[in-house]
């Protein structure tokens, strides 16, 4: 096979860039030119003496680009080597020139008003800025293109760079990882209409990674390993969205303090993350299947991009625990009536009431099933229970929610006293006869007035029952008025 001799070669290509440069038929100034692509890894658009050159992306070839703006054409080019450095391209005096780095080839004398340059990198990479000389400011835009004029010798540089990529995490944990008490320094955020629990992010539960519940993510160029960009390696992730029922709170320290991640304004930045630092809570009703909690985040490499945002999602066993509104409990007259309502339930099968007089036993007084469809709700559900044979005294209750898996919960303790005194009966009512008062202990006076407020009986208390003479009244409306040292009752009572 006949061996091409490369100098022929090199001559032609020299007629040919030749050929390329307009000819103004005056004298033409020349001077040379080269440029130099780095690995910028702080992307400071500056080859710091632990940058590399490079020649590629990965398999892609680099290409610089010499246009003359005037034309628009192309009127020199260069392949990037492996070191980085180009071969020095030819440019003529002339007003204005932008040289373009790509991954894509084009013959000298292409115009790039019809075909512009592509400047494209591949997936993966970023321009981190231009500049002509080591002194001269850097291009503001940082998009492989630099625009110039006048001539020189100063070689180009373009810095490119690799994203970060953060580690998707997911995690199952038990509803009992989450507690209702935040680490010291943090706020409690949880409210009785709103309740939420919460697990800091360091906690042994949150694993199955070798960074266990830490961010986590890599940088070619700052943490190439596998999830060694985490927790104590200098490294800023981004909080990109929070999922419903999820709220973070991080500690910066110093006098920036406890702050929630707050994406109002934008993914929100904790530079030098610490997973001792970062605090998770869940809405109470959340956290299974579902309802799972988490946020996505993103990792941000030295040179300041950002790669994509993946998720962090923890899935509870069970939802945590049924948010109760509230729980009222009040006497009237012989009973006890219960009330309360939820926020939010999940899986939950109903509610066991639950009563003592001692605080320590306590006595099953009946089941109300939960008003959900299959135990699932997002609306306000409101519930009543009333109970006919409270205790004399003191009444302690507590509601006991369970779910359908059989795990339960306890709901906080109220209190009712029965007093004997609320307990006072007038019989029969209409009246005809006579009016019977019985359980009367401790009232001292009795006094009936008339529907005009005039008084027209009083008598002393004598023991714990009296008889009232009404067959002498007119039919109509009348008030007993039955007096304590500490108070008075008034009762309404009617003649037939
Ligand atoms: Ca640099
Ligand atoms: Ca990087």
């Amino acid at each position: 096979m006949h061996k091409l001799n490369p100098l022929p070669i090199r001559l032609a290509l020299v007629l040919v860039l030749l050929a390329g440069i307009p000819c103004t038929g005056t004298a033409q100034v020349v001077s040379s030119v080269s440029a130099s692509v780095f690995n910028d890894a702080n992307g400071n658009v500056t080859k710091d003496g632990s940058e590399p050159g490079l020649g590629t992306t990965g398999s892609s070839r680099l290409y610089v680009y010499i246009v003359r703006n005037s034309t628009t054409l192309i009127v020199d080019s260069a392949h990037i080597p492996s070191s980085g450095l180009s071969k020095s391209m030819s440019l003529i005096s002339g007003p204005s020139y932008t040289i373009s780095l790509s991954t894509v080839q084009y013959a000298i004398g292409t115009n790039v008003s019809s075909t512009p340059i592509d400047r494209t990198l591949p997936s993966g990479w970023y321009h981190t800025g231009e500049r002509r000389g080591t002194a001269a400011s850097a291009d503001a835009t940082p998009d492989g293109a630099f625009t110039f004029s006048g001539l020189g010798t100063s070689p180009f540089w373009f810095g490119i760079q690799r994203g970060p990529a953060a580690d998707a995490k997911a995690y199952l944990v038990s509803n009992t990882a989450f507690s209702t008490t935040p680490p010291a320094g943090f706020p409690d955020i949880s409210s009785p209409s709103d309740p939420w629990m919460l697990i800091p992010m360091n906690d042994p539960a949150l694993s199955g990674y070798t960074t266990s519940g830490s961010l986590s993510g890599s940088d070619p160029e700052d943490c190439p390993l596998a999830s060694s960009c985490n927790t104590g390696t200098g490294t800023t992730f981004m909080i990109d969205s929070l999922y419903d029922d999820t709220r973070l709170f991080y500690d910066f320290g110093g006098t920036t303090g406890v702050q929630e991640v707050d994406l109002s304004s934008g993914p929100f930045a904790i530079a030098d993350f610490r997973v001792n630092n970062m605090v998770i809570w869940g809405r109470k009703g959340a956290g299974a299947t579902g309802r799972e909690l988490g946020f996505t985040y993103a990792l941000r490499d030295a040179a300041g991009t950002s790669g994509t945002a993946v998720a962090y999602t923890i899935t509870t066993t069970a939802p945590l625990p049924v948010a109760l509104l509230h729980f009222n409990a009040s006497g009237s007259g012989q009973q006890v009536v219960l009330d309360w309502a939820t926020a939010s339930e999940q899986n939950n099968k109903g509610f066991e009431i639950e009563r003592s007089t001692d605080a320590r036993h306590w006595s099953s007084q009946g089941f109300i099933s939960s008003k959900s469809t299959q135990g699932k709700s997002n609306i306000r559900l409101n519930y009543t229970y009333s109970d006919q044979t409270p205790e004399q005294g003191r009444n302690l209750y507590r509601l006991k929610q369970v779910d359908y898996d059989g795990r339960m919960t306890h709901s906080p303790v109220r209190v009712v006293h029965l007093s004997p005194g609320s307990q006072v009966c007038l019989f029969p009512n209409p009246a005809s006869e006579q009016l019977f008062i019985s359980n009367m202990q401790g009232v001292e006076q009795i006094a009936v007035y008339d529907a005009n407020g005039r008084l027209l009986y009083r008598q002393k208390a004598a023991g714990d029952n009296a008889i009232i003479p009404f067959q002498h009244m007119n039919k109509g409306t009348y008030y007993i008025h039955l007096i304590r040292e500490n108070g008075a009752a008034l009762h309404t009572i009617m003649k037939q």
